[in-house]
């Protein structure tokens, strides 16, 4: 075996998004793409002698591929040890898990989350820091700037590592531990949650379906759905994980979850339905007749957290990404707990959770979790939802009926405008940018803006300042609407709008989301004038 060094040059556009580096699959593997990333995510980290790494994915295509030579390299780089689940496959939540839990120094994670896989579909490569979390971005910069000076990168020639069966293998003076990627999740679950109640409610004849949408999640909630909680066989269903995630769309939500949700409101609906994204970090929630949005999802969960055991002392605060509806932000008034308000990205949670100010943390992007790892957590949130079920035994639409009408509803809807010419998005930012001092005071399609701003962020543990994080117009009316364009496209600009409005627990609770939120839609496009300048005539994906 021998470590050689391979002259390479910069590769334009290494710039880590939201969430890692995601680019089309064929960009990924054109020669030295790959090489050049993950030597400079080491020289970005002070390199990976003597340290210990995760390595996983989500089973997209190229994730076989992409782990051997992040072996290789690791192994190059003089690393003691690289924990790799079988098969190189680990959902988010669980590589962020091991990296805690075996005091790991980082770990690669290879998914491009819920965007679709396949050779001309997307792969991405993100790197967490030893907390288990998604690497904050003074060290995603730091590997951004490593991918501009990158010279050099060095791999073992070696065969392949057999990854099909647990066990120790070596690697030029590498351990390498290939792990069951389901078990020490697992049992992270059964310190959180009353399984016994949660086998309690499906031995009385509760019913769900659990959509693995053909992705990671599959095996985590056929060993725990049906294995450990003894939900009836069949309750999981496109439990296989599959390199193109069977041709489908890895994102769950009524768009891309849609066979779930005709069956959640037909006749024939269980009483509970659930869906994962490609790397099991995102989650949806149905109820029988019912969809309920992240946002809802996570202020209901806030405000239920303590029946299940592992929150029984209560919640220590609260965070959401500023576009995340602020339904949350009641319940932590009522408890009386700290709501924090981040940019979008997990990585801003990472601080709050490491401080000990936050127990709970969500997103509008189906995506909740707490502090039993550093990562959104998809069949985490199904759990913990299972575990308020077990105890109040209560449908999910009285639950929400209840929260509403103790909290007030907060109507919520995300606009999704995709592929746009990214000149043509950032010309539209710029222009409203441009009018946002001129702006409070205004009364626009018959409503007055009250405030108007772009959002910045103080991390309040190390004082890290994060602008540019989104433009927000406050209306009358606890009324609100955001703009921002994503980081996790890999295809041109995708701009988001997020729509907002409150209605008090005395208010119309049931009004069709859409026809509440119109109004606000229409502000929304006075404003930006988004249809003159894309030509769009409606939003690609509504949520
Ligand atoms: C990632 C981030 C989330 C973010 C989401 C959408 O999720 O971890 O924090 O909310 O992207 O980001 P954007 O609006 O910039 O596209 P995931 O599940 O894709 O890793």
């Amino acid at each position: 075996m021998e470590r050689i060094t391979v002259e390479t040059r910069p590769i334009e556009g290494q710039k880590p998004g939201t969430s890692g580096l995601r680019k089309k699959t064929r960009t990924f593997i054109q020669p030295r793409y790959l090489e050049n990333f993950v030597q400079s995510i080491w020289n970005a980290i002070g390199g990976v002698q003597g340290k210990s790494l995760v390595l996983g994915g989500d089973g997209r295509y190229f994730n076989d591929r992409a782990a051997q030579v992040i072996l290789r390299m690791a192994a190059a780089g003089g690393a003691a040890k690289v924990i790799v689940g079988q098969g190189g496959l680990l959902s988010t939540p669980a590589a962020s898990h091991l990296v805690r839990s075996r005091g790991a120094d980082g770990g690669v994670i290879l998914s491009a989350s819920h965007n679709p896989g396949g050779p001309d579909a997307d792969f991405g490569v993100k790197y967490n820091t030893a907390n288990g979390g998604p690497a904050p971005e003074e060290v995603t910069e730091r590997i951004f700037r490593a991918t501009r000076e990158i010279s050099e990168y060095h791999i073992v020639e070696a065969q392949d590592i057999d990854l099909s069966t647990p066990g120790a293998r070596q690697l030029a003076g590498m351990r390498i531990e290939v792990v069951d990627p389901v078990a020490d999740y697992q049992a992270l679950m059964e310190t959180l949650f009353d399984f016994d109640a949660i086998r309690g409610l499906f031995r009385g004849g509760f019913t769900m379906r659990f959509d693995a949408m053909h992705a990671v999640t599959g095996p985590y909630a056929r060993a725990i759905l049906e294995g450990a909680l003894d939900a009836p066989a069949g309750s999981v269903v496109n439990a296989i994980p599959s390199p193109d995630f069977g041709g489908g769309h890895p994102d769950p939500n009524p768009i891309w979850a849609r066979p779930l949700l005709d069956l959640m409101m037909g006749a024939q609906a269980p009483d509970f339905g659930a869906a994962s994204d490609g790397d099991g970090d995102r989650n949806m929630i149905v109820g029988r007749g019912v969809y309920v949005t992240p946002s809802d999802s996570l202020a209901v969960l806030a405000a239920n957290a303590h029946l299940a055991p592992g929150y029984a002392a209560g919640l220590k605060g609260v965070a959401r990404s500023m576009s995340t509806s602020r339904a949350v932000d009641r319940v932590a008034e009522k408890l009386r707990i700290d709501c924090y308000e981040t940019p979008t990205g997990w990585k801003f949670f990472g601080n709050l959770l490491d401080a000990g100010r936050v127990t709970l943390c969500g997103e509008e992007s189906a995506g909740t979790g707490s502090d039993h790892v550093r990562e959104k957590d998809g069949l985490w949130a199904v759990l913990l939802w299972l575990n308020i079920l077990a105890v109040k035994r209560q449908p999910v639409q009285r639950i929400l009926d209840d929260h509403w009408a103790a909290f007030g509803r907060n109507y919520y809807s995300r606009h999704d405008y995709e592929a746009l010419d990214p000149v043509v998005a950032g010309d539209m930012l710029d222009a409203l940018r441009a009018r946002l001092p001129d702006l409070p005071g205004q009364d626009v399609d018959g409503l007055r803006i009250e405030s108007a701003d772009e959002f910045a962020y103080d991390d309040p543990v190390d004082g890290s300042r994060a602008q540019g994080q989104g433009i927000r117009i406050g209306l009358a009316g606890d009324a609100r609407i955001v703009f921002r364009l994503s980081g996790t496209g890999t295809e041109g600009a995708t701009l988001r709008i997020y729509l907002e409005r409150f209605e008090p627990g005395t208010g119309a609770l049931h009004r069709d989301p859409g026809a509440a939120l119109a109004p606000i839609g229409a502000v929304a496009e006075s404003l930006s004038g988004i249809r003159a300048r894309t030509g769009r005539e409606s939003p690609d994906v509504v949520t």
